[in-house]
């Protein structure tokens, strides 16, 4: 009998790495899941809940066994001991998506801060000294962030590396320059950096992933399955796209931060796995510290607002936006953003859904029980600031 490829998903329980697992499992690889149900406990702790109802934790494992090999350990990877991975070697990847991905959550107070840095750095350590000492032919596969890079840069941003030129000599591959937006975005810049040091000092295989926002709820695995991942629309976990479907059905005004014509890339959920199943299949060269950019289109948060009013109104339903001062420390005018996505394109990522698309499907599903959403009108308005 073949025997299966073994995947390590680090966060099953979160919004990528619920859908990334049910999508492994379906694909036939056998999955070890480590979590510390961080993201529940944090979304409540901004008393808010995710819109769309998810299973208990118990639920999905029994949902998880029952498509295939899964097994759980209820750790935080950035306490505890990882050695006992070592018993499911070889291992093809390990994807860590155990990382506190909040800006918002990170600015709250300097306890969150430090909790942010400690939980996102200390865990990309020790699965790092994890893969020198016991599984160095494993692929780790990290979600990085777009926003390591100055967003309002004014210049075509590359891959991750290029060739630095100063007084006419070019250097070896340089890492872009970093200027992250939060707390958050600097725990990533700092994983970059360990990542590219671990492939130089120990040969650790890894692919960075500078990823834009993530929107949506839909795959084929959670349709199939009925077993979805968490919708979150408070101001720390909801992002933007997500956040502005929840109040239209609640009949408030979409927050557009500040002039909205900031720009970012976006993909929807569906497709960052793709995009994740993408790096899995094709691993770097052994020893390689790898990077991409991770999207499917750009848009200004206007222009956001205006996909998802459009699906609205097709079904007579109005919406209205409301332009509130920046909570963050971000440019909110129009600046140049451009981004090359070549290495995704070459290995064959095809995006497949579109804003308007999870907006209706999200719809579709909220509308029957909407009287359940309406608690989430007290987590509309952002608190948190930078200032
Ligand atoms: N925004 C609004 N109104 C809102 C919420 C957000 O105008 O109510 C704007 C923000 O100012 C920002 C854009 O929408 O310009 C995106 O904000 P977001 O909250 O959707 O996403 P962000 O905080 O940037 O973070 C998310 C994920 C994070 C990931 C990042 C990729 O939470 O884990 O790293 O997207 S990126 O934005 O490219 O850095």
């Amino acid at each position: 009998m073949k025997t299966k490829k073994t995947v390590i998903v680090m966060g099953p329980d979160g919004y990528l790495g619920h859908a990334l697992t049910l999508r492994l499992l379906n694909s036939g690889y056998r999955v070890i899941g480590i979590d510390d149900f961080q993201r529940r406990a944090n979304v409540k702790e901004m008393e808010s809940f995710s819109a769309v109802d998810i299973q208990s934790p118990t639920e999905r494992m029994e949902i998880f066994d029952n498509i295939g090999e899964f097994h759980f350990t209820d750790i935080s990877i950035h306490e505890d001991n990882l050695d006992f991975l070592a018993q499911f070697n070889p291992i093809t990847a390990i994807v860590n998506l155990a990382q506190q991905p909040s800006g918002p959550f990170s600015h709250k107070s300097a306890q969150h801060a430090s909790e942010t840095t400690v939980n996102n750095l200390i865990g990309t350590l020790n699965v790092l000294y994890y893969m020198k000492e016991y599984s160095p032919d494993a692929h780790l596969i990290q979600i990085g962030s777009m926003g390591e890079y100055d967003h309002s840069a004014g210049t075509k941003i590359p891959e991750g590396l290029f060739d630095l030129v100063i007084e006419n000599r070019v250097a070896s591959k340089a890492i872009f320059p970093r200027r992250p937006g939060s707390i958050y975005h600097a725990s990533k810049v700092a994983s970059t950096y360990y990542m590219d040091a671990a492939a130089r000092w120990w040969g650790i295989t890894s692919t960075d992933i500078m990823q834009g926002v993530v929107y949506g709820n839909w795959t084929p695995e959670i349709q199939k399955y009925n077993c979805p991942t968490r919708l979150d629309s408070d101001e720390a976990f909801g992002t933007v796209v997500n956040r502005f479907i929840i109040q239209s059905l609640l009949k408030k005004p979409m927050t557009i931060f500040g002039e909205g014509k900031q720009q970012r890339g976006y993909l929807s959920l569906t497709d960052s796995i793709q995009c994740l199943m993408l790096a899995i299949e094709n691993p770097p060269v052994k020893g390689e510290y790898r990077t991409w950019n991770q999207l499917d289109k750009t848009y200004s948060v206007n222009a956001i607002a205006g996909e998802v009013s459009k699906v609205f109104s097709s079904i007579g339903w109005e919406t209205s936006v409301d332009h509130i001062d920046p909570p963050r420390a971000e440019k909110t005018c129009h600046f140049h953003y451009d981004i090359v996505t070549d290495k995704l394109k070459y290995l064959g990522f095809q995006p497949t859904r579109t804003i308007r698309d999870e907006t209706k499907y999200i719809i579709e599903k909220l509308l029957p029980d909407i009287d359940n959403l309406y608690p989430l009108i007290n987590v509309i308005k952002p608190k948190i600031t930078w200032k």
